[in-house]
């Protein structure tokens, strides 16, 4: 009996360096195709693949969105079956999400190239093969899964935290600064700014973006990781800084589910220095959790340097629950 199903079959399809991926051909065949790993997935629910727009098996998807994706563990002869529907996305902030650096080699125009797409397939059956025999699997509903992550108010400093990852409200030179910046990198010392020096040698321009997030270890924090996110320097509300804080706190979960960790805490992202309303970005800051698919997360702490940003996020939390 597999008493957690996501976690291992989870394992199992991490561990694999393809993935196969069926579809019909138009003359109603099925078609299998060796693809990349999936450069993301959201437990056994979601899973995004890479690929050129112009290929077969795209044109193939449009016309017939059923698919199924096939992980196999050779060594021991154990398979997991993923049957669902593909959906074809060319939107920017997809691509850029699921890009990675190299991928030039594929793409030579880079993340806007028009002949990169990305292929997200949405499960509705999930069949694991072991022993000769196979188990079917039900998928979890989306709210079974939200109901699962626990909202935390703390008011502290975030530095002292035991949780597996913690936030850090950065900018986009991503070697420290002041605020929370500064508290975290003087509390981890010298090797938190190390790995940032290599991180950011590695970035296009030797920058982060506004929005995205950056994982790292944490010198010698308790927590595990430190994930480094540049919040939007807040103007009149009118330049997209909404959507670029959301980002920001979506962009941050994601880096944890990808490390699978438990927990995660967030200091208020963009309000300090950033001169972000406290309010709205509280507002925003617990839309993105409650929205967020998580699979490993379980726990997120927001922790507040003071009473008043505790007493907001305690009132967000009550009226939008
Ligand atoms: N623990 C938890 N929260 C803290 C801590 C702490 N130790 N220290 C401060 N805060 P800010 P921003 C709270 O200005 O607005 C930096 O220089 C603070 O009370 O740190 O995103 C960066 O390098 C506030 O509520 O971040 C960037 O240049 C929240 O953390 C710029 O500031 C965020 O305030 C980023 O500005």
């Amino acid at each position: 009996m597999i008493r957690n199903p996501e976690k291992t079959l989870g394992a199992l399809i991490d561990k694999c360096s393809i993935a196969q991926l069926c579809y019909i051909d138009k003359d109603g065949f099925p078609v299998t195709r060796a693809m990349l790993k999936p450069r993301e997935r959201h437990g056994l629910r979601e899973f995004y693949f890479t690929t050129n727009t112009s290929s077969e098996k795209v044109s193939a998807l449009r016309r017939n969105p059923k698919t199924s994706i096939y992980f196999v563990d050779r060594r021991f002869f154990r398979g997991v079956s993923l049957a669902g529907n593909a959906e074809i996305l060319e939107d920017a902030a997809t691509k850029e999400r699921i890009w990675r650096e190299g991928d030039e080699q594929y793409y030579s125009e880079g993340v806007a190239d028009p002949d990169y797409c990305v292929i997200k397939v949405t499960v509705k059956k999930v069949r694991y093969y072991s022993n000769f025999k196979s188990t079917d699997f039900n998928i979890k509903t989306q709210q079974a899964e939200d109901s699962m992550i626990s909202i935390e108010v703390v008011l502290g400093d975030i530095t002292t935290l035991g949780v597996d990852a913690i936030v850090n409200a950065a900018n986009c030179g991503l070697l420290g600064g002041g605020g929370v910046d500064g508290a975290i990198h003087h509390a981890a010392g010298k090797a938190l700014y190390e790995e940032c020096l290599k991180l950011v040698e590695g970035l296009p321009e030797h920058r982060g973006k506004t929005g995205q997030a950056y994982l790292t270890g944490a010198g010698r924090l308790p927590c595990k990781f430190v994930i480094h996110t540049p919040g939007p320097v807040y103007r009149d509300g009118l330049h997209g800084e909404a959507e670029l804080l959301a980002s920001s706190y979506a962009n941050s979960l994601r880096r944890a589910e990808e490390k699978q960790c438990h927990s995660i805490a967030f200091p208020c992202i963009s309000t300090g220095v950033y001169g972000y309303p406290k309010e709205e970005a509280a507002q925003i800051a617990v839309r993105t959790v409650r929205e967020f698919r998580a699979a490993a997360l379980q726990r997120v702490v927001f922790c507040c340097f003071s009473e008043a940003d505790a007493a907001i996020y305690r009132r967000v939390l009550a009226k939008e629950e």
